[in-house]
């Protein structure tokens, strides 16, 4: 945040949204009147507040169809001041949807503006079931986002307080006063001089906000069909999961019985290797023993009763093998 005086800090939105109480947390005093207001608003003008480095600005709504045109002249005054400015919308939801009427306040006040448009959001109050809906499913915000003219640039989610509930008190834990500040630094300051800003065209508000509803009914709509749509390819993705896994598993099972009946050809085959070694040796030894008793020396008697003998080898030829 600039030192500068004309920094402001503008805090926009309908009545009763919180605008006054967040102005408080920041000052750290209850310099701005808060409170219950059934609707009409309690903040009727503008209120300037110093604050050190920059002027904090909270300002009326436009909900209360007879402040309306008060209240429209309240913020088109407020952006005329001529210096670099911060621009903040506070809303809070209704079971996790907007309020049209806050997005039509949005639309509006964005709209008599002729500069770059740039601002934050603060979504306020929300409950810990509200902040695990908007969690779960992104897109119920974004599509409330689309029926805003101008995207904001940030937006912040700020816890519901209970302690705040229907009384004017200050919010003093000091992580979301922390959390506060960086969110308000990361909004981009834009330079408003009072020749860019128009005036507040609240004439067909009603209808406007009536027209909303039914392009937020239609876009809910549209959205169910998407979920479930979303919801039933999930499935369809998560059974064709499970088919593919099994047949990978199957087909594991079937490469495992391969390589264990080749293993078990294998052995087989190196035993039955082993056993012919074995007989062929066996035959050999048979037969070298055969050849063996075939070339013994015959003795042959000389019938002269002499006793001279002599004696020859007789070559023995045997099937299948050679007489060398
Ligand atoms: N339950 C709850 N109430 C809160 C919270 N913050 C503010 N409030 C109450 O909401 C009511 C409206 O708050 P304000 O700050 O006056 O709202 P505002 O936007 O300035 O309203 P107007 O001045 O009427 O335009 C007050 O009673 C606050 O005490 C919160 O976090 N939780
Ligand atoms: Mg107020």
């Amino acid at each position: 945040m600039n030192s500068n005086p004309n920094y402001y800090l503008v805090f926009l939105g309908n009545p009763g949204t919180g605008k006054s109480s967040i102005c408080n947390c920041l000052c750290g005093q209850l310099k701005c009147k808060s409170g219950n207001s059934s609707g009409t608003g309690l903040t009727t003008q503008s209120q300037i507040i110093e604050n050190g480095d920059y002027t904090i600005i909270d300002t009326p709504g436009l909900r209360d169809p007879q402040s309306r045109k008060q209240a429209a002249k309240e913020i088109s005054n407020s952006l005329k001041l001529n210096g670099y400015y911060k621009l903040i919308f506070v809303t809070t939801l209704e079971s996790g949807r907007v309020y049209v009427d806050d997005i039509e306040t949005i639309n509006v006040i964005l709209k008599s503006l002729s500069c770059p448009i740039k601002y934050g959001i603060i979504l306020n109050k929300i409950t810990p079931n509200v902040h695990r809906k908007i969690l779960e499913n992104s897109s119920v915000l974004s599509c409330c986002w689309r029926l805003l003219g101008y995207q904001p640039c940030a937006s912040y989610i700020l816890k519901n307080f209970d302690h705040m509930k229907d009384n004017t008190a200050l919010i003093e834990d000091q992580t979301t006063k922390g959390a506060l500040k960086q969110f308000i630094d990361s909004i981009p300051t834009i330079y408003i001089d009072e020749s860019m800003v128009g005036e507040i065209d609240i004439r067909d508000y009603e209808e406007k906000v009536s027209e909303l509803e039914l392009r937020f009914g239609e876009m809910q709509k549209q959205l169910t069909t998407q979920i479930e749509n979303n919801q039933e390819l999930t499935k369809r993705t998560d059974d064709l999961g499970i088919i593919l896994e099994k047949e990978r598993e199957d087909a594991k099972e079937t490469q495992l019985l391969g390589i264990q009946q080749l293993v078990k050809l294998q052995e087989k085959f190196s035993e039955d290797q082993k056993m012919m070694a074995a007989q062929a040796n066996e035959m050999m030894i048979r037969q070298m023993e055969i050849r063996a008793e075939h070339s013994k020396p015959i003795i042959i008697d000389g019938g002269n009763g002499s006793s001279g003998s002599f004696s020859f080898n007789i070559p023995v030829s045997l099937p299948g093998c050679s007489s060398q």
